[in-house]
């Protein structure tokens, strides 16, 4: 795919569940898109020609009629209920998925390099800057970006990774930089709370020799903290990250956008930490960025020693960035809008993909991208 990609000089978007099988430096890799998402993937849809659709199930599609402005539809898929499902298509080839992109790769021409290609590109590295500046940050409150930082610096290189459901599942997509011989798995269709805890365990049982984490939110935790003692009584060394914000995050978010008030969406700080430790496992609070390092070094030597492991991760209640709902674009935002939005989610960097189309010589579509909190 990584070879097609280049040789047609065509970006390559992942559906949030196949992000691990893209190596997270692939210079082309737009992420995902909708909520669970990156900003790349987002703006690139509604200005895309052409999408080869591979081996996809896809509902957010439809629901978010992602594929609005596509001219060209073309889909791979070996199951024949799939075809034609989330989109009309124009080409339609039914086989394996591996087997035709490597055939399609032999009978297309390389192609010159496009605008639109250098567009995409430059924009997709404009945000991976955006999301290394804030993972590596050394000033103010903790946030969860710097818990990531230290995820991916200590992480082995084929490490699994069991994330449960909220803000942890959108933040991961973001901030785990991810190479092929790793793994990520979470609850992607049914969306359950409370998967961290047993997908790191059934990880840990099925491949004991790789390192595994599971990164849950408070209210995720919550729900299952119990067979952390599971985890202790198997004897299986798995790093579990609690990123506590004392809120369902992911939901108070979606009232924000949807509701005038917000509703069950906060409760009260629990001492993870304590727990751990009446449950026989290493219990470490981590509540400063200068902090950071030195817990994760000394929860991978207790790993190191076959022991269980939670860093209760005491993080800031800030929103991450809605790319669901970009405002960085003058053609379609007021500036005080604009102003308003770069500077409470650290944005100021960030350009929109229609300036670096503009700079190409190619006419943007000017659609706001709002997917509806999906
Ligand atoms: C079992 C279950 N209950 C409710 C939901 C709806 N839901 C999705 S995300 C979320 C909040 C997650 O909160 P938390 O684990 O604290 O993570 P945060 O979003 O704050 O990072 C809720 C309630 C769900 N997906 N699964």
């Amino acid at each position: 795919m990584v070879d097609l990609s280049r040789k047609i000089k065509a970006p390559v978007a992942v559906t949030g569940i196949n992000f691990d099988a893209f190596d997270a430096n692939f210079e082309a890799l737009l992420g995902s898109a909708n909520r669970v998402a990156t900003k790349p993937a987002n703006e690139a849809f509604p200005n895309a020609d052409t999408v080869v659709f591979v081996g996809n199930n896809y509902p957010f599609a439809e629901v978010t009629n992602l594929f609005e402005n596509v001219k060209n539809f073309i889909q791979i898929d070996i199951n024949p209920a799939n075809l034609g499902k989330r989109n009309h298509n124009d080409v339609t080839i039914l086989g394996d998925a591996g087997d035709a992109i490597r055939e399609l790769t032999k009978l297309v021409k390389e192609k010159p390099e496009t605008g639109w290609w250098r567009a995409n590109l430059a924009n997709i590295k404009n945000w991976n800057d955006y999301v290394y500046k804030l993972e590596t940050k050394t000033e103010g409150d903790l946030q969860l970006y710097q818990v990531y930082h230290q995820i991916n610096t200590h992480a082995e290189d084929d490490a699994i990774f069991s994330i449960d459901v909220g803000d942890v599942t959108q933040t991961s997509v973001r901030h785990l930089h991810l190479n092929p011989k790793q793994m990520w798995r979470t609850s992607n269709l049914f969306a359950t709370m409370g998967i961290g805890i047993p997908g790191a365990l059934t990880a840990k049982l099925d491949f004991p020799d790789r390192q595994v984490w599971n990164l849950a939110g408070d209210g995720g935790f919550n729900m299952v903290m119990q067979d952390l003692a599971t985890e202790v009584q198997y004897k299986l060394p798995i790093i579990n990250i609690v990123f506590s914000n004392n809120q369902f995050g992911f939901i108070k978010d979606e009232q924000e956008e949807t509701n005038s008030g917000y509703i069950g969406v906060e409760f009260m700080g629990v001492d993870f930490a304590k727990i751990a430790q009446g449950m026989g496992a290493k219990g470490y609070t981590l509540t400063s960025i200068d902090d950071a390092k030195s817990v994760f070094d000394a929860a991978l030597a207790d790993i190191a020693k076959g022991e269980t492991v939670l860093i209760d991760a005491k993080i800031s209640g800030d929103r991450p960035i809605p790319v669901e709902a970009l405002i960085l674009d003058e053609k379609i935002h007021d500036q005080a809008a604009i102003t308003a939005y770069r500077e409470r989610y650290e944005a100021e960097s960030l350009v929109p993909l229609t300036d670096y189309l503009k700079a190409e010589g190619i006419e943007p579509e000017y659609k706001a991208v709002d997917l509806g909190g999906f």
